[in-house]
């Protein structure tokens, strides 16, 4: 029986990815923000110098100038924070925060933009209006009230600008903790972990331009025609000059497929598509190290071959000899490896890692890009490891065309690590902070996102700051986390727009209004603009376009030295005069941090300035000074201990992903496109025939449930069951609807990110609903 039958709500896509479908959709948001012309004009600044950094996702710009620089995604980011619906006092006072939680969080966000102070007032169960200096001294209050500044926990979501992160960094050591859980632990935490140990450098090391020189560019674990849409463009123009694009996805997302592109009309006429990808491998979930194992161990295998027959070399060892350590350690490593494992683990099999691996060696020049599929599991650093090692022995690193490119989310995610949002901070960072401000600096590590909830449900914390994000939502063990917020004494969330963090309080609670990307910051030097940093390590400048709908909302710059004034009053520095002119906050940064000098007047240069990258100049700043290779065992069994101990046997793996119409947490609309979902998104995904085996029907309801060794029931109900294209075993559904099913404590090994992509799970027929029966 056809889908089509079953569920009506399903409907395979069938147009390429972008073209018109885009197109619709863009149009779509553009009405509905209620000022369409207006966000017209502003989405021609996207990116453009003057105008301000998309606030979708991380990936770069082409340096090219004129291009129209943004996407569907990225239009429906700009429109969704540009709208004229406004979220006031009269708001607050029509629905009990107890109503509100009742809503859904689309319907949350919908909504508008938050516009003045708002405190929680218990009595009423209502938020009603503060002003700002009420606001900022209740913050001081609980703060100083703490017995320990460890007791306060400081988040920052990746769209934090760099001038507000690191005031932010700045006010909460001088305060005294580090303790700074941020989104890149739930994010790519393991690639900074993992790249720091291997190369000395926890980012990227390839820019834009690396693109157009590549001879293959892998792509692991990323779905791009959702999250990166720009990026199928570079991916394109490798395969136009016959370059190989090689995907390891479990799904086949339709991005990855085909591929159109929007800005040329002419194509979209014809309605014409080309295939992208030269190979599309299904692993299984988690399977990637194994795979990038085999690889290497087929290189290694043609290694020796040529040797015996006196053939060109497969490895670079001139690059291994000078530039790395660790060869022999993990050589023998593979010899250990067996192929069977490699099989069984990688859900290949071994003529498909054969195939890439010929593609590998077939190029000079090759770029491995990944995102989530690879960072969100409990082996993720030596995953991520596994594929320097695979680059180190081709001496695919440090040339031109070549290197390393995790493809970051939030759009300055990297920019505010940069700043020194770190509860691990590096002793440099520390010493350079304690020179030039002259006061003694926390020294021991703080809280990363699952500490910080730890010690939020047992007590040890009882302040929570957020600067942007959506706490309570984005992370694990949904119950819990909100648990954990609802002990604190007083919690403070600094957002643009309604969401379930601000409805999951604790006794005392803030809702701070702050400016957006899109926003015209005046301050009294003048409107400002502020900084970040991309996924290529490229610093540039971001000009808000738009009159702020209201005068109330204020900058997160102003914010956080609004609260840093009323907590520790002109220490260690002169808070208003640098919210006067943010050029003095660039001016602290130049002062404190590496790469930096001369910021204001290098950042004034069209296009911004490459911060420089110390793996992509062939340094490393390892103990070592090379290099390392990393001989690690690849995981006995991916299904971890803790998994099994429950007692039960899981039915699926399940992995939480994105749908088409959504940022994160942000939900724009019920529709997955590409996926051809339509107006729903308590659906999970499986193979027809693995549904059939299990005894089920498409289209049928389900309650899921986890499987972990700590008798805590994790399960979330109603679940519809969609047949789709995808390796049996294996399940995929919506992230944050199934974030109750990511045990707090089942987190990466070495990187805390919560195993998101990798969630052994039990199906259940949902019970029938009470309007059934
Ligand atoms: N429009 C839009 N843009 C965004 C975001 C958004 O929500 N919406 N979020 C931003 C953020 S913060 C981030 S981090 C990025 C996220 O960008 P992505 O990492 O692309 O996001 P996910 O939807 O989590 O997709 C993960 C992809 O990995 C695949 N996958 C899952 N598990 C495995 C595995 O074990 N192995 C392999 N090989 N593949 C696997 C999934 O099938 C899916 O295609 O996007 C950023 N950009
Ligand atoms: N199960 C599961 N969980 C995941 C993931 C997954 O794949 N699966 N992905 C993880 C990843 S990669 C990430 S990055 C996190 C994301 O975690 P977060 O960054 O915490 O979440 P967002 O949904 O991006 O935050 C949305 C909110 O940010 C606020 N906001 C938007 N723009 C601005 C701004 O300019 N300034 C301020 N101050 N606030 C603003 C709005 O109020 C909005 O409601 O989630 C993680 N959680
Ligand atoms: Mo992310």
């Amino acid at each position: 029986m056809s889908l089509q039958k079953i569920d009506p709500q399903y409907r395979p896509y069938k147009g390429p990815a972008a073209g018109w479908g885009a197109l619709a959709s863009v149009t779509r948001f553009w009405l509905d923000s209620k000022q369409p012309f207006k966000n017209l004009r502003a989405l021609l600044k996207t990116n453009q110098n003057g105008g301000f950094d998309c606030p979708g996702c991380a990936w770069g710009d082409s340096p090219e100038n004129g291009m129209v620089k943004f996407c569907e995604n990225g239009a429906k980011a700009v429109n969704w924070e540009a709208t004229k619906r406004g979220v006031d006092a009269a708001f607050f006072a029509r629905y009990s925060v107890s109503q509100l939680r009742e809503q859904s969080d689309y319907w949350l966000e919908y909504q508008g933009r938050l516009t003045q102070p708002m405190r929680y007032d218990a009595a009423s169960d209502h938020y009603l209006p503060i002003d700002w200096d009420a606001a900022f001294a209740l913050v001081a209050e609980h703060l100083r009230a703490l017995e320990s500044p460890d007791q306060a926990e400081f988040y920052t979501s990746g769209r934090a600008s760099n001038e507000a992160a690191y005031l932010y960094q700045l006010f909460v050591r001088a305060y005294g903790t580090n303790n700074f859980p941020d989104c890149s632990n739930m994010c790519h935490e393991a690639s900074g972990v993992a790249l720091g140990q291997s190369v000395g450098i926890g980012k990227g090391s390839v820019t834009f331009a690396d693109f157009e020189h590549a001879d293959a560019i892998f792509v692991l674990g990323q779905n791009p025609g959702t999250n990166h849409p720009r990026m199928l463009e570079p991916l394109r123009e490798a395969v136009r000059r016959g370059a190989q694009v090689v995907c390891f996805n479990p799904l086949k997302e339709r991005g990855l497929e085909r591929f159109q592109n929007p800005q040329n009309v002419a194509e979209m006429l014809a309605n014409g598509s080309e295939p992208l990808n030269t190979a599309f491998f299904r692993p299984a979930l988690g399977g990637d190290m194994a795979a990038v194992r085999g690889m290497a161990k087929f290189l290694l295998q043609w290694e020796r071959e040529a040797q015996a027959k006196g053939e060109p070399a497969v490895f670079d060892h001139a690059f291994i000899a000078e530039h790395t350590d660790g060869i022999d350690a993990y050589l023998a490593e593979l010899d250990a490896t067996s192929w069977a494992q490699i099989e069984q683990q990688s859900g290949l099999a071994l003529a498909e890692i054969e195939q890439s691996a010929r593609m590998y060696r077939r190029a000079e020049r090759v770029i491995v890009c990944w995102a989530m599929g690879i960072t969100q599991h409990r082996h993720s650093v030596p995953t991520i490891q596994e594929i320097v090692n695979l680059q180190l022995l081709r001496g695919n690193l440090g040339k031109p065309g070549a290197g390393l490119c995790p493809v970051r989310g939030h759009s300055n995610v990297q920019g505010d690590r940069t700043m020194g949002i770190n509860d691990r901070p590096p002793a440099a960072l520390l010493d350079s902070l304690e020179k030039r401000f002259a006061f003694s600096v926390p020294r021991h590590n703080g809280h990363n996102t699952v500490e910080a909830i730890e010690a939020m449900l047992e007590g040890r914390a009882r302040v929570f700051i957020g600067l942007g994000g959506n706490f309570a939502q984005a992370t694990p063990d949904s119950p819990r986390t909100h648990q954990a917020l609802q002990r604190c004494a007083l919690t403070v969330q600094i957002s643009t727009k309604l969401n379930r963090s601000h409805l999951t309080h604790g006794r005392d609670a803030l809702i701070l209004p702050c400016l957006g990307r899109t926003d015209i910051d005046r301050q009294a030097g003048g409107p400002q603009a502020v900084t970040v940093e991309d996924s290529f390590s490229m610093i540039h400048a971001s000009f808000g376009q738009l009159e702020p709908l209201s005068a109330e909302m204020r900058s997160e710059p102003a914010i956080v030295a609004g609260i840093a004034k009323a907590t520790l009053g002109n220490h260690p520095v002169d808070w208003d005069a640098l919210i006067a002119d943010y050029a003095r906050i660039r001016e602290l940064i130049a002062d404190t941090l590496p790469g930096f000098q001369d910021f204001n007047r290098r950042v004034a240069h069209p296009g911004g300035f490459y911060l420089g990258n110390s793996a992509g100049a062939r340094k490393w700043a390892t103990a070592s000074g090379r290099a390392n290779f990393k001989a690690n065992v690849l995981p006995a069994d991916l299904v971890s201990e803790r998994m099994r101990k429950s007692g039960v046997a899981h039915d699926l793996i399940l992995q939480t992903l994105r749908s088409h119409d959504q940022y994160n947490t942000t939900i724009y609309g019920l529709d997955d496109r590409y996926r051809g979902v339509r107006g729903q998104r308590e659906v999970i995904f499986v193979s027809a025939a693995q549904i059939e085996r299990l005894g089920y029907r498409a289209g049928q309801k389900v309650d899921v449930t986890s499987l972990w060794d700590d008798g805590v029931e994790r399960t979330v109900k109603g679940f519809t069951l969609l047949a789709f294209d995808m390796p049996d075993g294996q399940a995929a559904a919506y992230y944050p609807e199934t974030n109750p099913l990511v045990p707090l404590d089942s987190y990466g090994e070495g990187s805390h990110t919560p195993t998101s992509k990798f969630i052994a799970i039990r199906l259940k027929p949902a019970a029938p609903s009470a309007r059934i029966l």
